[in-house]
């Protein structure tokens, strides 16, 4: 089935040129077997066929109904899988954001949840998607014991800028469309407590509350666009591309795009900590991750392995620097890796590119 080798991407930055990818070719040393032939494809959102996109879209609802990993009472907002992924954005908040380790740990993030969309709500042979019942019935990952960040330091010694923008056009729960009974299990949760370096006391508990959303197409207009992708693209180190996209420290006007497109849907895709709770989270990351691996690919040399930062929000003095080396974890959801595993998405695991 073709869903089963793409995973849709944001709209918003369409129009941008590729012809940097097919420019890198011949790149890689290593011994892997991944070849753009043999790569699964990532197809942006806006190339997709209506019958792909209600594949995509009921494979993501699939997720919604298929049960939480977590043991019971641990997290109990965990009620589905898709809220697994939520509640370990939240707990790993602290660390994942305005950091050196922002790009590699969302790159896994998003092929985890890809994976999830893939094995459990796509079906791998004869019979197509598995049936609820059967997937309960399937080996769980061992779950982990939930980790709980207890950094409670100001981690940033200054705020960013307070942002004001035009009021947007919708504003309440969401009333139609695919996710009109989606409910946000956990939060919603105070940024602040982010730049605070707190993560909130409460995060595991079950808070169930309609999906926001509030479109504010002047915010999407504004950073979702060739201009703002092009210098993103022309950032000569890692540590100005991580500006430019998140915003922090500002290289770019205002927020920069990362933050820029998660502001531009509304509350859920704002909330610092449970943003995965709009399932659009997962196709802006593909736009960020996509957007990355092109400024990889221009210069592969100097930038495959390129980091900058440390592993705290903020980039702490007291925070060790990030290198290849540095352990990231995703709880539940699959094994720690190290960053160096993550570099490079046509090589050791990852075998995926973009069009
Ligand atoms: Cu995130």
């Amino acid at each position: 089935m073709l869903l089963k080798t793409l995973i849709a991407l944001c709209t918003v930055f369409t129009n941008l040129a590729i012809s940097v990818l097919a420019s890198g070719s011949g790149r890689r040393a290593d011994t892997s077997t991944c070849s753009p032939e043999t790569a699964a494809v990532r197809q942006e959102w806006g190339d997709m066929t209506d019958p792909q996109r209600t594949a995509y879209i009921d494979a993501v609802l699939c997720l919604m109904s298929t049960p939480s990993v977590y043991s019971p009472g641990v997290v109990p907002g965990a009620k589905s899988h898709f809220d697994d992924f939520m509640a370990v954005h939240i707990n790993n908040t602290l660390t994942i954001h305005i950091s050196g380790i922002f790009l590699p740990w969302h790159r896994e993030f998003v092929r985890l949840y890809e994976q999830a969309l893939q094995q459990k709500c796509i079906g791998t042979g004869p019979g197509g998607r598995r049936s609820l019942r059967a997937l309960s019935s399937t080996a769980a990952p061992p779950p982990s014991p939930a980790t709980v960040l207890t950094m409670r330091h100001r981690v940033l010694t200054r705020l960013p800028k307070a942002f004001t923008s035009p009021r947007g056009t919708g504003g309440g729960c969401v009333t139609g469309g695919p996710f009109v009974n989606h409910t946000i299990n956990f939060g919603p949760f105070s940024t602040n407590d982010a730049f605070e370096g707190i993560l909130p006391a409460n995060w595991q508990d079950y808070t169930p509350h309609c999906f926001v959303r509030d479109l504010n197409d002047y915010v999407a207009n504004m950073y979702g666009n060739t201009t703002i992708v092009d210098a993103l693209l022309a950032a000569s180190t890692i540590a100005e591309f991580q500006g430019n996209m998140t915003g922090y420290p500002a290289t770019l006007a205002g927020l920069g795009p990362h933050p820029g497109i998660h502001i531009s849907l509304g509350w859920a895709l704002q909330d610092f900590f449970a943003s995965p709770g709009d399932p659009a989270f997962y196709l802006h990351h593909g736009m960020v991750d996509r957007t990355w691996a092109l400024w990889q690919e221009m210069d592969p040399e100097n930038r495959q392995t390129a980091l900058n930062g440390t592993a705290s929000l903020g980039n702490p003095v007291t925070s060790p620097v990030v290198t290849l080396d540095t352990v990231v974890e995703w709880g539940p959801l699959g094994p720690a890796k190290t960053v160096g595993e993550l570099m490079d998405i046509m090589s050791g695991e990852y075998c995926y590119r973009y069009v």
